[in-house]
């Protein structure tokens, strides 16, 4: 008799963009074989836990008949592709998802393996075994890969946390191009200080009709370069910083045929998602919602998932997730509002317009009980400890203050930890890192504070920072950067977009 294994899947949706017919689909999916509902990832899509190997193949057939897929969700390939959510330029965003999806086709295995494993049950047409990119020996990458794509001046996907990370440049709304970032990625490994937390170098300018043939050189100089026998240091970012980030612009320019341009100017304003109601430029209306660490599951008296069902049943519009693990109920029509707003109420789903400032910008990973890997509770911790926060930063007035918090259960860092302001990072059950003074857009990683430490020394440490901070901040400032200009941290002297070991 086999034990009843149960996995965990996670759906290919790139930009996160789905349709009500969709969200019905893998949510009824969810209901027939998911034990914790439907869970957004900070990579803007879904994951489902506790499927049982029996149920698998099943499964996997209703994702493809929701019109989605799981290959490359997971794996030595590229990922699911990222983007910003930006409701009020809907034009903007259609330009860039149109590449999301581009770069994403681009990078979709082409083996047959998959639908003859999950879809058909035998083999299905000719066998193909053929991987233009990933290699005829398909040796695939060493490591995971990932692309990212931000529109200034919203840095919600945390650009430079990809492998490939694009900054859309778009002037009097045509699209002009992308600043090219590599060797993001906020993995590291506990006690081993040769891993690293690092932000994507820019290391230029490509037009348009480029990107896909740049995207492929950076991605098979990683295939032809990664260090392919040490899989902690397999990740492009050691990569570049093995090889150089000179030669490696250069080896852009030459594979990908047109050499890299000057970097164009932009500017990050923000992190986080905009929530409550907005008008885009078309004049159609979207709403943002907060999803607390992105669990959609009808428990503890909240009726979310059903709410978010009930919704989709009469969307005319469509739904986008966001990296933050939140989602947006996009392209709804005036008429449409109030009967949205009252299934918002009805479900419990209003919650941002209460939240404090912290609770609004925090993300959390899964960690426990799901994750193997969990050092320590994130999710279920988080419901816990932003109280306990929230009562800090109201004894100094900051209720209000948006604080980029990110939990995670160790450090590799599924939260994008190393871009907190305030960061937890799991060493043992109740006790993690402290780190403390990245910026509030995405282009300074935090450093390390206090070191394997419990709650009772967090919400010390934190409560006298607060307390200065209320007192000596500066209009507008942002509380890492406070931390970093009065000196409880040193940030790193090489700039934004340096490695900080
Ligand atoms: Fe992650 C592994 C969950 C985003 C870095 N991540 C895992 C696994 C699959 C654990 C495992 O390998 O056994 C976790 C499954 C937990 C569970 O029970 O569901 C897991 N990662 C997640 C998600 C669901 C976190 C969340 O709460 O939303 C995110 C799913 C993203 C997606 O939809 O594709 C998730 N993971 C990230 C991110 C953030 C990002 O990509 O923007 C990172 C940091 C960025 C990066 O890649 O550097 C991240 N996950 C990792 C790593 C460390 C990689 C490294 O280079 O060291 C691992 C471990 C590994 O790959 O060996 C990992
Ligand atoms: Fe699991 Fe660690 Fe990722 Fe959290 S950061 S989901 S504990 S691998």
């Amino acid at each position: 008799l086999e034990p009843a294994y149960a996995f965990m899947v996670r759906a290919r949706l790139p930009g996160g963009v789905i349709s009500p017919d969709q969200w019905l689909a893998l949510d009824e999916l969810a209901q027939k074989y998911a034990t914790r509902g439907l869970r957004i990832t900070t990579r803007q899509t879904f994951q489902w836990h506790g499927i049982l190997k029996r149920n698998l193949r099943a499964f996997m057939q209703g994702i493809h008949d929701a019109r989605a897929t799981t290959i490359a969700a997971c794996g030595d390939v590229n990922r699911q592709v990222i983007s910003s959510v930006n409701p009020h330029l809907s034009s903007q965003h259609a330009l860039t998802q149109a590449w999301v999806q581009r770069l994403s086709d681009h990078f979709l295995p082409r083996t047959s393996a998959y639908a003859e494993i999950w879809l058909g049950g035998e083999q299905v047409g000719e066998a193909v075994d053929e991987e233009p990119i990933y290699g005829n020996d398909s040796a695939y990458l060493p490591r995971k890969f990932k692309i990212g794509i931000a529109i200034p001046p919203t840095n919600d996907c945390d650009v430079f946390a990809n492998d490939l990370g694009l900054v859309a440049i778009i002037e009097n709304g045509e699209l002009q191009g992308f600043n090219v970032a590599v060797g993001g990625g906020m993995g590291a490994t506990a006690g081993d200080p040769t891993t690293y937390p690092r932000l994507g170098t820019l290391i230029g300018f490509t037009r348009p009709e480029h990107v896909v043939a740049v995207a492929e050189a950076v991605v098979t100089l990683q295939r032809d370069h990664g260090d392919r026998k040490e899989r902690q240091h397999a990740r492009l970012k050691y990569t570049i910083d093995r090889l150089g980030v000179d030669w490696f612009r250069e080896q852009v320019g030459l594979r990908a045929g047109v050499p890299l341009e000057p970097l164009r100017p932009y500017r990050f304003a923000h992190n986080g998602d905009r929530y409550g109601w907005s008008r885009g430029e078309d004049g159609r209306w979207h709403l943002g919602l907060y999803i607390a660490s992105g669990r959609l599951w009808d428990q503890d008296g909240l009726r979310l998932q059903t709410g978010m069902r009930e919704i989709a049943r009469v969307l005319q519009g469509e739904f986008r997730l966001t990296c933050n693990q939140n989602l947006v109920i996009a392209n709804v029509d005036e008429a449409d509002r109030a009967a949205i707003d009252a299934l918002v109420e009805e479900y419990g789903l209003d919650g941002y317009k209460e939240q404090s400032g912290i609770r609004r910008h925090h993300i959390a990973c899964v960690a426990l009980p799901t994750c193997g890997l969990a050092m320590a509770e994130s999710e279920r911790y988080a419901p816990v400890l932003l109280p306990k926060l929230e009562a800090l930063l109201d004894a100094h007035g900051l209720r209000d203050a948006p604080i980029l918090l990110r939990l995670s259960g160790c450090p590799n860092g599924c939260s994008r930890p190393y871009l907190g302001e305030i960061a937890l990072v799991g060493r043992a059950l109740g006790r993690y890192d402290l780190r403390l003074g990245a910026d509030f857009i995405g282009e300074r990683l935090n450093v390390l504070y206090r070191e394997n430490v419990a709650e009772a020394e967090i919400l010390s440490s934190l409560d006298a920072l607060f307390g200065q901070y209320a007192r000596e901040r500066v209009a507008d400032e942002g509380f890492g950067d406070f931390l970093v200009r009065v000196g409880v941290i040193q940030a790193d002297p090489r700039g934004p977009h340096a490695a900080v070991p």
